[in-house]
């Protein structure tokens, strides 16, 4: 008989089940990460605003997606879940020390960055919200109206509905899928040769969005390497649990980079805003003052990094990367 080990009780503790969609970044890049893990799960397809199963009623939210776990625990939102599970399998999302700091700071940025980049490419262009409305409804036209109504109000929540920030959206993805295509060129995942949360998310995009929509589909069809190695079942997921990870790619530089020009001015204006109970707020984005609507899970998403790095007593490598402002 095997032993069982405190850290790989998951491992040997029966079946996940995963409630998301397709089309939902947050569903690809848990999805994902339960490939990665060798997570034993079925998935069950539900319609985004249906809160009418069992697990996503008892999760107590409409938000997708949901996990419910062997132990019968519904559970949302993908950073903790992930962070549960890398205490539950063998392979690690987040790596410890400083590297795990890293990737939760990444990942932080493309969870609640990037997010509006999706939600511009989905709701801003007539094609992919008629290609994704009815998918993400499960077929029925009125809740098809309704999500399609509310990516038009997400479009204007998250700054980009001004045709310019469209427009530098676009430009700043291009980037990232340059970073990525050159990175991949380099080591098997975006942090080395092993998968971690950043992976995930990124995947998340690919996979729900922009592979999939019909605007974006285009330009990342001048990427062959990354629709390869987002290709599910293939490419990224065939990982055999080999391969360290690295905090020093250029992905992660480029990224480091990225969020400083316009998720860090955001993130810190959103703060500000929600201490002075404003329901709106103005943030300089790519030289132009842009209205958000304030919203409080973006910080509730940066007090977890800053949580992680306090655990960690990461502060001066914080400092180091210039991003005290936010995090500490
Ligand atoms: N922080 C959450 C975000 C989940 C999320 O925003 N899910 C989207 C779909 S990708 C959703 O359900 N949106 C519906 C809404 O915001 O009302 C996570 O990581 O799971």
């Amino acid at each position: 008989m095997e032993r069982i080990g405190v850290g790989n009780v998951g491992e040997i503790m029966g079946k996940y089940t995963y409630y998301g969609h397709d089309l939902s970044y947050f569903s690809r890049k848990l999805e994902s990460a339960l490939v990665f893990y060798g997570a034993d799960f079925d998935r069950v397809q539900v319609s985004l605003g249906v809160p009418s199963e069992e697990a996503r009623k008892r999760a107590g939210t409409h938000i997708i997606p949901v996990l419910e776990t062997p132990e019968g625990w519904a559970l949302w939102d993908t950073t903790p879940i992930m962070r549960m599970l890398d205490a539950r399998f063998s392979a690690k999302m987040f790596a410890s020390g400083e590297l795990g700091v890293l990737i939760h700071i990444i990942e932080n940025f493309l969870d609640e960055w990037l997010g509006r980049t999706m939600v511009h490419y989905r709701w801003n262009y007539t094609e992919s919200a008629e290609f994704a409305a009815p998918l993400l409804a499960g077929g029925d036209a009125q809740i098809a109206k309704d999500i399609a109504a509310w990516g038009s109000k997400a479009c204007r929540a998250t700054g980009v509905e001004p045709p310019h920030q469209q427009g530098m959206a676009e430009v700043e993805y291009e980037r990232i899928l340059k970073a990525i295509d050159v990175q991949l060129q380099q080591t098997r995942y975006l942090m080395g040769d092993a998968p971690c949360a950043v992976d995930t998310v990124i995947l998340g995009g690919l996979r729900a969005h922009t592979m999939v929509d019909p605007a974006p589909s285009r330009l990342v069809d001048k990427y062959p390497r990354i629709q390869k190695w987002a290709a599910i079942g293939d490419g990224a997921d065939d990982w055999d649990g080999s391969g360290a990870l690295n905090g020093d790619t250029g992905f992660a530089r480029a990224m480091l980079e990225e969020m400083q020009t316009a998720f860090v001015p955001f993130a810190l204006a959103n703060r500000k805003a929600l201490a002075a109970r404003e329901k709106a707020f103005t943030a300089t984005i790519y030289g132009e003052d842009v209205s958000f609507l304030t919203r409080p899970y973006p910080e509730v998403a940066c007090q977890m990094v800053s949580d992680h790095i306090a655990k960690m007593g990461a502060q001066d490598y914080v400092k180091s990367l210039g991003l005290g402002a936010l995090y500490l």
